[in-house]
């Protein structure tokens, strides 16, 4: 009977839809034990997990209340916005709520009583947990949509924002862009960032109220039109460079940058019917959880994956303590159906107790020397349980051992170090003359080129004399008549015949041309 009920659990996954179970009990030839799936949790209503920002200070109507009319009414603006009345009051928290039918809740800006000032405002979404789009991104505003607007996303927490999709009525004028449609893009571009002009034209305000981020027709591309064939979806996820990324965002934001108009142009004489007001934000996906968990909760503020795989962390993002024998990996949608879990194993599982820290997922047992050790540690870690640096590589000191970046490149100046090993501090030990961790410096009293060499000339010691002059530390350039390192020597020391009178009464003019030639040869003199 427990048999049955095993083979039956273990058919379940197929029969519920793809992903959704991380292990079952079953039962082989061996025995009963546990067979892995890669797993991801149910997509959910992102809102109920979000915070929301509304920037900038005071874009909020109501402090002081306000009145305002819509294009509907231009002229009669008897509608009052106050953030200290409950019923008249729009505060950010109502683009989140659940509305009873027909009853539209949302948040409001100011007007635009400061026009031609732009009317600007923020509203940014962060979860403070990655999630994975499953589903169009949706938000309603009363009384008009935007003529320009802006989504933006980030990926790590809100430290980097990236543009995600450009909205206007016209993209050429406003963003310099033309209009495109995510519905004529291809398997190629199903990843581009485009404008639309779909959700910004003026139709009136009661008619078309939502603007859309369009994830079903990006995933439509791969899936076909009733995203039947999400294996194929799911394969391009693999395999598919970035794209994958491009459907997670951390947090976004909706950049508001100009109000519905209602016309063509805006009337200067009643600026009380121009403003924000988004009812809904809806977003629909899933926590990622590197198909390592299927149950995402919310504890303590934030979203958090429940790993299984003996993995951990708020993504599964890393394998837990003690299971480190082999790197980390995400888990995969491939082979269809049920994709590899790509588990973490136990320090030890395989082989005695030899630990890799992560760099190497083989282990070799050394007959002669009865030891275990670990087989092709990578990361550019070597060692019985790669716990050392290869030779060229340090230590990072400030990073664990199971860390993928545990050792750092010496970096070496080749031509100013000895060889390209360093120590434990990244140090290089250098040739004479050369300083500076890599080598790349010369200690004082040398100059650089391909290497240190002691100075020949300076302005202190190494005075270039009788008027010479010191050239880049090199040599001494030194006046005709004068010859030696520092100039030190006059050639009629040398030379008896080049002393009496002017060089030019004894010095035949051949002689004279060739000096100058010379010197003109080196530079030294511009004819
Ligand atoms: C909105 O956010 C962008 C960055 O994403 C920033 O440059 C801009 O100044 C913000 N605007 C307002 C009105 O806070
Ligand atoms: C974000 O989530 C992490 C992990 O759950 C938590 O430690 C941290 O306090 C959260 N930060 C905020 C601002 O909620
Ligand atoms: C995780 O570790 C436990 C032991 O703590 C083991 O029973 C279980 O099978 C492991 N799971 C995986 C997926 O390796
Ligand atoms: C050393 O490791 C720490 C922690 O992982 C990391 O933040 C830092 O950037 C690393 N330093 C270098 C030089 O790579
Ligand atoms: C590495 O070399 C530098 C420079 O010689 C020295 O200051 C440092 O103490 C050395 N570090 C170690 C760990 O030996
Ligand atoms: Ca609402």
């Amino acid at each position: 009977m427990l048999y049955l009920l095993a083979l039956l659990l273990h058919r379940l996954p197929l029969a519920m839809g793809q992903y959704d179970i991380c292990k079952s009990w079953v039962t082989t030839d061996d025995g009963p034990s546990w067979e892995f799936y890669a797993c991801q949790p149910k997509a959910m209503r992102m809102k109920d997990y979000v915070t929301v920002r509304v920037d900038p200070a005071g874009i909020t109507c109501g402090d002081p209340p306000e009145r305002f009319c819509t294009h509907e009414n231009p002229y009669l603006c008897s509608d009052e916005c106050d953030a200290s009345n409950p019923d008249l009051a729009h505060p950010p928290k109502l683009m989140f709520d659940s509305e009873d039918e027909g009853l539209a809740t949302y948040w409001q800006s100011v007007t635009w009583r400061r026009y031609p000032e732009p009317l600007l405002a923020n509203i940014t979404l962060s979860w403070n947990k990655s999630i994975e789009l499953t589903d169009d991104i949706v938000i309603t505003f009363e009384y008009g949509r935007p003529t320009i607007m802006m989504l933006e996303k980030s990926l790590d927490n809100g430290r980097t924002w990236h543009p995600y999709q450009y909205y206007a009525d016209d993209c050429m004028e406003a963003f310099s862009m033309p209009a495109r449609r995510v519905r004529d893009l291809s398997t190629t571009s199903a990843n581009r960032v485009l404008c639309t002009e779909e959700y910004s034209r003026w139709v009136g305000s009661k008619k078309e109220k939502t603007v859309r981020f369009e994830v079903r027709d990006r995933f439509a591309i791969f899936a076909g039109p009733d995203l039947k064939n999400m294996d194929n979806l799911y394969t391009r996820l693999e395999s598919a460079k970035g794209l994958k990324d491009f459907f997670t965002v951390t947090d976004l934001r909706m950049r508001l940058l100009r109000p519905a108009l209602g016309g063509t142009y805006v009337q200067r004489e009643n600026l009380y019917k121009y403003f924000y007001a988004v009812s809904n934000i809806e977003v629909t996906g899933r926590c990622k959880c590197n198909l390592h968990a299927n149950l995402c909760t919310f504890k303590e503020g934030s979203l958090q994956c429940e790993c299984e795989h003996n993995t951990t962390g708020q993504d599964c993002g890393k394998c837990k303590k003690n299971f480190r024998s082999r790197s980390w990996r995400a888990g995969s949608y491939l082979p269809l159906p049920n994709g590899s879990p790509n588990a973490c194993a136990a320090a030890g599982s395989a082989f005695g107790n030899c630990e890799c820290y992560g760099h190497s997922n083989r282990c070799s047992y050394i007959d002669f020397l009865n030891v275990v050790t670990c087989v092709s540690c990578k990361h550019n870690t070597r060692g019985q349980h790669c716990q050392h640096c290869r030779l060229g590589f340090y230590r990072n000191s400030s990073a664990e051992l199971d860390d993928e970046n545990v050792c750092i490149e010496c970096n070496c100046n080749q031509i100013g170090s000895l060889h390209d090993r360093c120590n434990e501090t990244g140090y290089c030990e250098c040739k004479e003359g050369a300083t500076g961790p890599k080598c790349d410096d010369c200690l004082p009293n040398y100059y650089w080129r391909q290497g240190c060499f002691p100075n020949v000339c300076d302005e202190e010691l190494l005075l270039c004399q009788n008027g010479g002059t010191c050239y880049q530390n090199q040599r001494c350039v030194c006046p005709v008549g004068f010859k030696g390192v520092l100039c030190q020597q006059s050639r009629c020391e040398v030379d008896k015949k080049d002393c009496d009178g002017a060089p030019s009464a004894r010095a035949g003019l051949g002689t004279i041309l060739l000096s100058v030639l010379v010197l003109q040869l080196r530079g030294f003199v511009d004819l």
